[in-house]
């Protein structure tokens, strides 16, 4: 349990959506408290993605253009070598990320993919960048020798509510994630743990996914709330659109549950206004993925992120390593 009294683990269904239900203005307001009272609230920290495997995945997540059960144009590739890896983080960290993020299109890695991986990793670090893998389910062993390896933070997301899980999902179970995100935690690695919204769940089952991931016995350090990115080819193409507000509101009760994670606007900015955004940002959203692409699909460029950054006075930080 966390020692901070600040932080609740034991949120009931009732009190996030009254949350949820609040007017609009008091939401945000009461966010922006929140926020203001654990971070600086001009600061955000940028995260770049790499795809380090993509595509033939063994799943049958409905959001994924990289199963290989759907039918969208990806072109799947082989574990990338690592002199291209650390190219792309060096880029990355010329544009001014302090996190580089590289996700794998696995269900579970190999033991002989985490070796490179853990190459990859510390390449990375070496640079001075904070390094965080997403590489689907892990074993006991593998978490092991990704912390003796130096990552920093692992990203394994919830996704949705238990209950509308398996209308997503059929290859392995909530209780699959919350096995890994329990291991990652117990290893000492930082957790990267947060969901998708926009896939036609309820008001309900967005609550849920907030209850779940607050009530974790510590909060996710790292929150990436997504929006669902429709790709031609899967099953959740063409699902009705979430409301903006809705997507603000998520934002501002993440920000109020989970007082001293960083709350990531993630997946679905280059549908988003900068006016959305910096709704995002006021709502508590203190971080974002940097960089033209996100895995295999498109992300603001960054020359537009940094115009933004300007127009809002902006300012990019929060990397656990000197600058
Ligand atoms: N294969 C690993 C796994 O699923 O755990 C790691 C990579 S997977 C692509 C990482 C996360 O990206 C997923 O859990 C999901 O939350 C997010 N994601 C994938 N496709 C998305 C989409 N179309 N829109 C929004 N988020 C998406
Ligand atoms: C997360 O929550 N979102 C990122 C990252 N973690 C790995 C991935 C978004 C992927 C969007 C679809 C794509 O580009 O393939
Ligand atoms: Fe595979 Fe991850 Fe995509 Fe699911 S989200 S299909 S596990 S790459």
């Amino acid at each position: 349990m966390s020692q901070n009294p600040v932080l609740r683990h034991d949120w009931q269904l009732d009190e996030v959506q009254a949350l949820y239900a609040l007017p609009f203005n008091d939401l945000i307001f009461n966010a922006q408290v929140v926020h203001r009272a654990h971070f600086d609230a001009n600061e955000i920290q940028i995260s770049s993605l790499l795809s380090i495997k993509t595509g033939s995945c063994s799943e049958d997540c409905g959001y994924c253009p990289q199963s290989a059960r759907y039918d969208s144009d990806i072109t799947p590739e082989a574990l990338m070598p690592i002199d291209k890896v650390l190219e792309a983080a060096q880029a990355a960290k010329n544009q001014g990320a302090s996190r580089f993020c590289m996700g794998a299109a696995w269900r579970k890695p190999k033991d002989k993919d985490i070796e490179r991986v853990v190459e990859m990793v510390q390449g990375v670090k070496a640079m001075g960048l904070e390094t965080c893998v997403t590489l689907g389910m892990l074993t006991d062993e593998q978490t092991l020798r990704l912390k003796d390896g130096g990552l920093d933070y692992y990203n394994h997301n919830l996704d949705t509510s238990e209950d509308y899980y398996s209308e997503v999902i059929t290859t392995r179970t909530y209780q699959d994630r919350l096995d890994t995100l329990a291991r990652v935690r117990d290893a000492g690695i930082n957790v990267c743990c947060g969901g998708i919204v926009g896939m036609g769940e309820t008001d309900v089952d967005r609550a849920k996914l907030l209850q779940e991931l607050a009530n974790l016995p510590k909060h996710p350090e790292s929150v990436p709330i997504n929006m669902l990115v429709q790709v031609e080819g899967t099953p959740l193409m063409g699902t009705e659109a979430l409301d903006p507000i809705i997507f603000i509101r998520t934002v501002a009760v993440a920000r109020i549950m989970m007082p001293e994670s960083r709350v990531r606007l993630s997946a679905g900015r280059n549908n988003m206004s900068d006016e959305m955004q910096a709704l995002c940002f006021l709502a508590g959203a203190n971080s974002i993925f940097y960089g033209d692409k996100l895995l295999t699909t498109d992300n603001p460029m960054t020359n537009q992120d940094l115009a933004l950054f300007a127009r809002l006075g902006v300012r990019t930080g929060g990397s656990s390593y000197a600058a």
